[in-house]
């Protein structure tokens, strides 16, 4: 068995080597001339879509720097040196497994896009767009347009080093799987994940929205930033998603983060979201989320606002509720006694609404409530109902003592079922990872 295995191993890796030695790279450049030959440096393509058609599976483009696609920007793509895919609707199509970058960088090497056309769209497995340095600007095109797509059936693209600025569409739609989509910048528009196993990692969204469609699973979100999103900053459907060690931020409406529709089994982990218009983390759905290690802070409606349709058990670990415009934590929605929130290590301080508000049935422990402002009632924690229990001891609410007048946040609403007995003497540190 061992010796099979080396032998299959021997022979993969004579194709492997014989495909490397094939590769060749081909030159695009705005001086250049189209034609069934084109691409080597004495005689470079005009065009990246006939250095696609003159390529090879594994071959490499190597685009210079300048203007692509409409050229003389008058919204066709008929006019000398333009881009002809030869399919309707898309200005670039990548039907090979090809390595695509820039000579100079997305700063000097622009495609603009027309009408309501895919501007790049990647119809085959195992594409490389853009590196670290070596990527596009994709930008242009009417409401409706898309700056790149990926087809369902294409997997394993890597996209780093572009700048897609979808002034007037959508700024991508990738279907497929096991995508990598890194260091790239999202301006306008939305991004949309539909595949499964797809790692968004250090991208920047300014104006726009990071969002996994209804059918997706298992996306990676990493430490992008979301500066000023039009609506959600980062808006979640489909499930078991790590959503990490990102910042929302300046949303103009919305939340920062959203969990809705198809959402489900979600981690969100240590992630900041500050001065959002609405909520900073907006769960509305699923079951199985992990919430640990998360800042909201400064946002214009609650820091976590968790609202189910069904009683859904969840802990929410070390996270911190501050300063934010209205509730520290909500639920406003259905616990029971076997289904409800627990918070641990988790600090509701200063927020204009209460510390925690809920109805029904919630566990809180070693925590810290106090400074919020409650509405002008000085809140901690309100009851919204007589239905169901809290249980809140062994935590800080601004005095040794316990809940009651400043300097302690006192029990609002139905206060004769809430248990905040065993009150702590000191702030408990709340253990973030990351802060700004
Ligand atoms: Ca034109
Ligand atoms: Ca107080």
């Amino acid at each position: 068995m061992r010796r099979a295995t080396a032998g299959s191993l021997a022979i993969v890796c004579v194709a492997v080597f014989s495909v490397a030695a094939r590769a060749a790279t081909l030159q695009v450049s705005n001086l250049g001339t189209d034609s069934g030959t084109c691409g080597s440096s004495t005689s470079p393509c005009r065009t990246i879509s006939q250095a696609i058609t003159n390529a090879a599976p594994g071959d490499t483009i190597l685009v210079g720097p300048g203007l692509y696609g409409d050229v003389n920007n008058d919204g066709n793509l008929a006019d000398p040196g333009e881009e002809s895919s030869g399919m309707a609707g898309k200005t670039i199509v990548v039907s090979k497994p090809l390595v695509i970058l820039s000579r100079d960088g997305a700063g000097s090497t622009v495609i603009r896009n027309v009408g309501t056309a895919d501007a790049v769209y990647i119809a085959a497995s195992n594409v490389t767009f853009g590196k670290k340095a070596k990527g596009f600007t994709v930008r242009g095109g009417l409401p409706g347009s898309v700056g790149v797509r990926i087809d369902p059936a294409a997997n394993n693209v890597t996209m780093m080093g572009n700048v897609f600025d979808n002034h007037a569409g959508g700024a991508g739609i990738l279907g497929g799987n096991s995508h990598s989509v890194r260091n790239n910048w999202w301006l306008n528009g939305t991004l949309t994940i539909d595949g499964s196993s797809v790692l968004v990692r250090d991208n920047l969204f300014v104006a726009a929205t990071l969002a996994t469609g209804v059918g997706s699973n298992a996306v990676v979100i990493d430490r992008n930033q979301v500066q000023r999103s039009t609506g959600v900053g980062v808006d979640l459907q489909g499930t078991g998603h790590t959503v990490r060690r990102n910042v929302v931020v300046a949303g103009l409406s919305g939340a920062g983060f959203r969990c809705s529709g198809t959402c489900s089994g979600v981690a969100f982990l240590d992630n900041i979201a500050r001065r959002n218009n609405g909520h900073g983390f907006e769960v509305l759905a699923g079951s199985g989320h992990v919430v640990t290690g998360n800042l909201a802070n400064a946002n214009g409606s609650s820091g976590f606002y968790f609202n189910f349709s069904t009683p859904t058990a969840i802990t929410l670990l070390r996270n911190t509720a501050a300063n934010n415009g209205a509730a520290g934590f909500t639920f406003p929605g259905m616990t029971d006694s076997s289904n409800y929130p627990t918070l641990t290590n988790c600090a509701a301080i200063g927020n204009q609404g209460d510390g925690i508000q809920v109805s029904g049935y919630l566990k809180v422990e070693k925590s810290t409530i106090y400074g919020n402002i409650g509405s002008g009632f000085n809140c901690g924690i309100n009851k919204l109902s007589g239905f169901g229990s809290i249980l809140a001891t062994q935590n800080f609410w601004g005095s040794p003592s316990g809940p009651g007048p400043d300097p302690a946040d006192q029990l609002c609403g139905a206060t004769s079922v809430i248990d905040a007995s065993s009150p702590l003497a000191t702030e408990v540190k709340v253990a973030q990872q990351r802060q700004p």
